[in-house]
C-alpha cells in the first residue's frame, strides 16, 4: 500500500460536516445506549483471566482492512472496543492464561507489573503475579531476544497484542485509588498506530521487514472513526454533572498529545503515580507505554471532539477524519 500520500489537509468544518451526518447522529444513539446501560463495577472480581492470542484484522475509513494481532478475550475479562479489558482487587493473586494461537512465539507481559513465559505456537501457558496499586496497567507483549526458540522473530512487530488490566482499590470505593478522587463513570482509552506494511508480515515468521516504521493507521480500542461512533466504550457518553474517570493508555510507538473540545479535564495520575499539582488541562501528553488518567468533570451538554492533537494521528492514510477520533457526547 501506498505509504506516501500526502495528508489531505484537515479542516474543522470537514469534521463538523462529518458529525452533522450519520456520524453524529450514530454517536448520539450510541452515547443514548451507554447511558442506558450503567456498568457497575463486577463483583466478585476474576481471579484467572484467559486470552488467546489470534491474527485479526481492522477495517479503516479509506476501505484498507489491515492484518493485525490480538489478544482474544476468552474468561475472566470483558472487552473495550476490540482489546481486551479485565478488572481484579489490588493486592489479590491473578494468573493470566495465555494461548499463543499465532505462528510466531510470543512473550506476554503486564507492563511494570510482570513477564510471563516464552509461549511457542499452538502452546499455552500463564503466569502468576499479585495485583498492583490500584490504577490503570497495560497487557502487552515484551520484545524477544534473539535466543533460543525465539531467534527468528526476535525484534520484529507484534501490532495489536494489548489489552487493559484495572486494580480496584481494596476498599472496594469507586474511587481511581484509596484517598484519590471519586468518579460516576469510567471509560477506558487505549491508543495504539501501524505500519499496514509492517502489519503484513509480522505473521509470518519468514517475511523480511520492510524497512522503517512509518506509521499511517491509527486506532483507539482496536477501533478507529467511524466505527469509534458506533461502540459504547468508546463514545464518552456522560450527564451533565458527573465526573467522568478516563483511564488511557498508549501502546502504539508514537507520543500522544491527546485534546479535548469543550471542557478541561483533571490530570489524576500518570502511569499510576498520583499527580499533587492539579490544574485544568484541556491536553495531556501521553508517550508510547504509558498510562494517564483523567478525571472529567461535565459541566455543559454538547457533542465534542476528542482526539491526538498529531493531525496524522486522525487519519486512515493520509484521509481525514478517520483515525484515533471519537466523541464527548454528553446529555
Ligand atoms: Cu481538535
Amino acid at each position: 500500500m501506498n505509504n506516501s500520500n500526502p495528508l489531505t489537509t484537515p479542516s474543522r468544518r470537514t469534521l463538523l460536516g462529518v458529525l452533522a451526518g450519520g456520524a453524529g447522529l450514530t454517536a448520539t444513539a450510541t452515547a443514548k445506549r451507554a447511558l442506558a446501560v450503567p456498568r457497575p463495577i463486577t463483583k466478585p472480581l476474576p481471579t484467572t483471566w484467559t486470552l488467546d492470542a489470534v491474527n485479526t484484522s481492522t477495517s479503516f475509513g479509506d476501505g484498507a482492512s489491515i492484518p493485525f494481532f490480538e489478544y482474544m478475550a476468552v474468561s475472566g475479562g470483558q472487552t473495550r472496543g476490540s482489546l481486551p479489558y479485565a478488572e481484579a482487587t489490588e493486592g489479590t493473586s491473578m494468573t493470566l492464561a495465555v494461548t499463543n494461537s499465532l505462528a510466531v512465539p510470543i512473550r506476554p507481559a503486564v507492563l511494570g507489573v510482570a513477564r510471563g513465559p516464552l509461549i511457542a505456537p499452538g502452546q499455552t501457558d500463564s503466569f502468576t503475579f499479585t495485583m498492583p496499586a490500584a490504577g490503570t496497567w497495560l497487557l502487552a507483549t515484551v520484545p524477544l531476544r534473539a535466543q533460543g526458540h525465539a531467534a527468528a522473530t526476535a525484534g520484529r512487530p507484534m501490532s495489536g497484542l494489548w489489552g487493559t488490566l484495572v486494580s480496584r482499590p481494596a476498599s472496594g470505593q469507586q474511587v481511581l485509588y484509596d484517598g484519590g478522587p471519586a468518579f460516576d463513570r469510567e471509560y477506558t482509552l487505549l491508543y495504539d498506530d501501524a505500519d499496514d506494511r509492517w502489519n503484513a508480515m509480522q505473521a509470518d515468521p519468514r517475511a523480511q521487514l520492510p524497512g522503517p516504521y512509518e506509521p499511517n493507521y491509527y486506532r483507539v480500542n482496536g477501533i478507529a472513526f467511524p466505527a469509534t461512533m458506533s461502540d459504547s466504550d468508546t463514545i464518552l457518553a456522560a450527564m451533565v454533572g458527573e465526573r467522568v474517570l478516563i483511564r488511557i493508555g498508549n501502546m502504539g510507538k508514537v507520543r500522544q498529545s491527546l485534546h479535548m473540545h469543550g471542557y478541561h479535564f483533571d490530570v489524576a495520575a500518570q502511569n499510576n503515580v498520583p499527580e499533587v499539582h492539579l490544574g485544568e488541562k484541556d491536553t495531556v501528553g501521553l508517550p508510547s507505554g504509558n498510562t494517564v488518567d483523567v478525571i472529567l468533570t461535565v459541566n455543559q451538554p454538547g457533542m465534542f471532539p476528542f482526539h491526538p492533537h498529531d493531525v496524522q494521528c486522525v487519519t486512515a492514510n493520509g484521509s481525514y477524519p478517520f483515525g484515533a477520533l471519537t466523541l464527548v457526547v454528553a446529555s
